[in-house]
């Protein structure tokens, strides 16, 4: 078991990860049970059934909960069914400010979920500090960050945005998906808490959905665990499994996705085919300078508009050898995708063009190959674009 005190490579190998007791097994068994033996009705070892609690699943919490820096962590079957949580947890009437570039599941379930069930949205320009003060009322109860953004990647400014919501006692999500705890670090800047589709870096292999709420706050956290067990949204024990393997390689992961972006998003500036590039680690983009402050390093994802539009961008799509057309990101391996027709479509058209999500808008989540095949690839594509 790590020391409180291990840094974060540690941590993501041995938080939460104890050899068990029983064999000394090195990896956390998948404890694939529904439910668990009890001595006398009531008289159980603390495992009732398995949608209540699960020893892998405890064991993924735990580890999570270590890397976000956080007291607590609730997993969920899926990052919408985590962010679906939280949302359970307000009450008809409540009023939630949200950034309005956020990945397009989480948009539908706020505007075609919620609010059909009382709640009041407020949607403001992901990186206008300014905007979330003003939108902030007195029935406000929950400020929504996603830094960077799915697909824009703006970057909010977690600690400005929660110390003005702390004035007026709101709490902060900040979903960090994009980022990791590894590259960016939520509650140390305030947040109340950090959600994550762990579908993505966390699991870091494509092969599970999953999704988690960590936090420090005992009255959040109560309520979040009482939706976890009471709607049931939980991960089974082979995905917790899955995702305990990924996180222990996560800053290695990291590291190479990091090192790989930054040169692909140099190549993709200098190319004739591509109007913009836009990545938290160039110079060009306007948030630059908060980008370096707020993360460690600028991460894997990077978005460009290709000249040309919607046919140059499908060209382009269809060419790519190496990276592969698909929804999702923070694989190892290279994913490009279009956001308005796949990941972003349930927005609505006007909604998407609005927010500078255009038809020539491509999206890609750079992996660990090496960095030459990438960019082979992707100029290829480009020219014959
Ligand atoms: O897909 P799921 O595990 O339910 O996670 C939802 C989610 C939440 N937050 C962010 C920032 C996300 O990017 C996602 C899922 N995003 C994709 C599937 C995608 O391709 O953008």
């Amino acid at each position: 078991m790590a020391k409180e005190n291990s840094r974060f490579e540690t941590l993501a190998i041995h938080a939460g990860c104890a050899p068990e007791p029983v064999t000394g097994s090195v990896n956390v068994p998948i404890f694939q049970t529904s439910t668990y033996a009890q001595r006398g009705p009531g008289d159980h070892t603390g495992f009732e059934y398995s949608r209540t609690r699960n020893p892998t699943r405890d064991a993924l919490e735990a580890n999570l909960a270590a890397l976000e820096g956080a007291k607590h962590g609730a997993c969920f079957g899926s990052g919408c069914a985590a962010t679906d949580a939280i949302m359970h947890c307000l009450s008809v009437g409540d009023h939630v400010v949200s950034a309005d570039d956020i990945y397009g599941g989480t948009f539908r379930l706020f505007d075609k979920v919620y609010r059909r069930h009382g709640l009041d949205f407020s949607f403001v320009p992901a990186a206008d500090t300014n905007a979330y003060v003003s939108a902030m009322t007195d029935r406000t109860k929950l400020v929504w960050l996603e830094t960077p953004t799915n697909p824009l990647l703006s970057i909010a400014d977690i600690e400005a945005i929660c110390a003005a919501a702390k004035k007026r006692g709101v709490p902060v999500v900040v979903d960090n998906t994009f980022a990791t705890p590894y590259l960016q670090r939520p509650l140390e800047l305030g947040a109340t808490m950090v959600l994550h589709s762990v579908t993505k870096y966390l699991g870091g292999h494509s092969d599970v959905v999953g999704g988690a709420v960590l936090a420090s706050d005992d009255a959040w956290m109560e309520r979040v665990k009482f939706v976890q067990n009471a709607a049931g949204g939980v991960p089974a024990p082979m995905d917790c499994f899955l995702t305990l393997r990924g996180t222990k390689t996560l800053a290695v992961r990291m590291d190479r996705h990091c090192d790989n972006a930054g040169q692909i998003a140099e190549l993709l500036v200098g190319h004739k085919k591509v109007e913009k590039v836009i990545y938290p680690g160039l110079t060009s983009h306007p948030q630059h300078a908060l980008a370096s402050r707020q993360m460690k390093k600028p991460g894997g994802m990077i978005s460009f508009v290709v000249k040309g539009g919607l046919e140059s961008a499908r060209r382009l799509l269809q060419g790519m050898k190496v990276f592969t057309l698909a929804e999702s990101l923070g694989g190892v391996e290279s994913l490009i995708e279009h956001p308005a027709i796949m990941t972003h479509a349930s927005i609505p058209r006007e909604l998407r063009e609005a927010r500078g999500l255009s038809d020539g808008l491509v999206r890609i989540s750079v992996g660990i190959e090496n960095v030459a095949d990438l960019a082979d690839d992707l100029q290829a594509a480009l020219d014959r674009a």
